[in-house]
């Protein structure tokens, strides 16, 4: 074997060494993450394929062991032919040198950006085996590899009609502690490649389920904002949606309507990446379309009296899709989820300006109803401008005159460590505030179900009495009027029955918070308590079980002694100690802290999930909020 080897194949050996070596370098990391990536880089390929109009159909199939995977598309089929100098075909150079791909066609839009855009030699590298099979001129060929090497030949395996290309692939399970696909994962990110490439169908076949399926979106993007706005239950205040194509460095498409919901709901990709938490491509369009709907209203006389339109009102019920494609995207955040090219804004406001002014004038009985739209959330603003005031504080330590009569306030508000306990019921309420620390937990008990939030105003929510006490015992405002700084306590924690009841008040709390309070979430001010289920005790020691789980392992290690087990049917069943205890004390406790993981997906399903079964509601803001993260806090 070693007598085969020439100067030319150590070199290629080396060239993918450093990926093996290395591989947080070229995918992000070796967890869940950077596994996927794998597919996404192999599906980009594809993908690239499409976009440059050589393919029609692209088909990902899980295999049933969950580790191993197949990307095929009918695009041109991997070049095979040998080039004379390094005597290897070009299918063995692009998966067995770095970076090799791209240069094969300059010109061409790259779906590849990022993390992505590495090529399909980092896959090979990274994978205990890879089969590349190619369809080209009458034949099939094929050439598998192991660990990023030749494992034979490029061989031609016999006549085939039509063209295209399939990749199978195992990841290594020598670089990848886990080695498990995640089907929703791969699912969802087909589906978004099917709307974002209008007419590709998009196949998906999980055979570790035999479920299979099938997207494929004529009209594209337009196709997936009539999806969101329907979920959203959201009147759309004109039928179509106004579409902007364009291409010259940057290819933009943007689809958007007006609606009657009261939040801007923008979706945004660059290069077929999600981008949850915007950049400079959101920035361009904000802008763009701010100077746009401006322009218009000043042609057109339509400025309102008395009131000026600010740039929130303007895009108040605004739900649309961006999708941009650009040579090379930086991406930057801590899930890399943000775009940082700074010369995107200028592009993509220059090219939505006069797109959009141009659509306006074109098509002006719906450009005077999103006018109207926008004139009617200026003086809805105004009007709960009065009314917002009345709950926001002066200060943290302002006089206390205005809180809610039932707040058992600490001592000391306004401190990092003070906190604000929000608990289900009067009984609970009562036990937490004999159990408390004074000094620092104050105590505000909720009276039956909290209003569903869901869709609806700050105004409305402001003339509900238990989330205006909610309000005014954190003393920051909400809505528009928020400021973190006037926030009288360092955490607020939700503390709920561990039953059903519970859940559903945490939930309808979390709602409030992610929709009207999101900063406090995002800037790690809210958590859940954690509350026992059960007391065991065990000879003179006493233990206390959060779930099932804690339970049964604590009775198994209790061996022969017999554990004498209580289960709590609610807070208000606990004595203040025990509370005090098990959930209050910072020293003991348990606090999941609220997190979300990703801002679009929990939007979209808590909008989905508006309305249904608030069991379900809660396992998903509890599934995405990466709740995980316990705190010894
Ligand atoms: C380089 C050149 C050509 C096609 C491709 C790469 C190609 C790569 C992949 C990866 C997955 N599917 C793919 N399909 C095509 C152009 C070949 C030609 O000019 O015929």
């Amino acid at each position: 074997m070693a007598s085969n080897y020439t100067a030319k194949d150590i070199t290629v050996l080396e060239g993918l060494e450093p990926v093996r070596k290395r591989p947080g370098m070229y995918i992000g990391g070796v967890g869940s993450t950077g596994l996927h990536h794998l597919v996404w880089e192999t599906l980009d390929n594809s993908i690239d394929e499409a976009m440059n109009g050589h393919a029609k159909n692209i088909r990902v199939t899980l295999h049933k062991d969950g580790s191993s995977i197949t990307i095929e598309d009918d695009g041109r089929g991997i070049p095979v032919d040998v080039h004379p100098k390094t005597n290897k075909s070009a299918l063995e150079v692009i998966f067995t040198v770095l970076h090799a791909g791209g240069k094969f066609e300059a010109g061409n839009y790259k779906t590849a950006g990022g993390l992505h855009g590495v090529g399909a030699s980092v896959v090979n590298a990274l994978s205990r085996e890879l089969v590349a099979t190619v369809k080209r001129d009458g034949y099939q060929y094929q050439m598998s590899f192991k660990q990023g090497k030749p494992a034979g030949s490029l061989k031609k395996t016999g006549a085939a009609r039509g063209t295209g290309t399939t990749v199978y692939f195992k990841p290594d399970p020598q670089i990848f502690p886990k080695v498990e696909f995640d089907p929703p994962i791969i699912r969802e990110r087909l589906e978004i490649a099917s709307y974002l490439h209008r007419g590709v169908k998009v196949i998906f076949e999980d055979e570790t389920t035999g479920l299979k399926d099938v997207f494929q979106h004529e009209e594209g993007l337009v196709d997936y904002l009539e999806k969101i706005v329907a979920g959203k239950n959201a009147k759309p205040v004109h039928d179509a949606p106004f579409t902007l194509e364009k291409e010259n460095g940057v290819k933009l498409e943007f689809v958007v309507q007006w609606t009657e919901a009261t939040d801007e709901h923008l979706r945004s990709y660059v290069n077929g990446i999600p981008t949850g938490s915007g950049g400079t491509h959101e920035n361009g369009l904000r802008a763009g379309l701010g100077k746009a709907v401006r322009n218009y209203i000043e042609t057109h006389n339509l400025s309102p009296k008395g009131v000026t339109l600010t740039a929130e009102d303007i895009r108040e019920g605004m739900t649309g899709v961006l999708s941009v494609f650009i040579q090379e995207p930086q991406f930057q955040g801590q899930t890399k989820d943000r775009l940082n090219n700074p010369e995107v804004l200028s592009a993509v406001d220059g090219l939505v300006r006069p797109g959009l002014e141009h659509w306006l004038n074109n098509n002006q009985s719906v450009a005077e109803a999103i006018v109207a739209r926008i004139i009617l959330s200026a003086r809805a603003r105004e009007a709960s401008r009065a009314a917002q005031a009345e709950v926001v504080r002066k200060g943290p330590t302002a006089g206390r005159v205005n809180l809610p009569g039932k707040l058992a306030d600490c001592t000391n508000p306004g401190s990092i460590t003070s906190e604000l306990f929000v608990v289900e019921g009067d009984s609970a309420g009562g036990s937490a505030k004999q159990g408390r620390d004074r000094a620092r937990q104050a105590i505000l008990p909720l009276r039956g179900k909290v209003l569903n939030t869901e869709g609806v105003s700050t105004a409305k929510v402001l003339e509900n009495k238990e989330l205006v006490d909610l309000v005014t015992a954190l003393g920051c405002g909400v809505g528009k009027s928020f400021d973190i700084a006037r926030m009288r306590y360092g955490k607020v924690i939700i503390l709920a029955d561990a039953d059903s009841d519970g859940h559903h008040i945490a939930t309808l709390l979390l709602t409030f918070i992610f929709r009207h309070l999101p900063q406090l979430i995002t800037s790690g001010r809210v958590y859940l308590a954690q509350p026992p289920l059960y007391r065991i005790d065990i000879g003179k020691d006493t233990h206390w079980a959060l779930d099932e789980q804690q339970k049964a392992d604590i009775v198994k290690q209790a061996g022969r002694a017999h554990p004498e087990i209580t289960r709590f049917k609610g807070l208000g069943e606990m004595m203040p100690k025990v509370l005090w205890e098990t959930t209050l004390n910072p020293r003991t406790r348990r606090l999941l802290k609220v997190e979300i993981a990703d801002q679009l997906v929990t939007d979209r399903v808590i909008n989905e999930l508006m309305g249904k079964d608030a069991s379900a509601r809660f396992r998903f803001i509890m599934d995405r909020a990466e709740d995980a993260v316990e705190l010894d806090v």
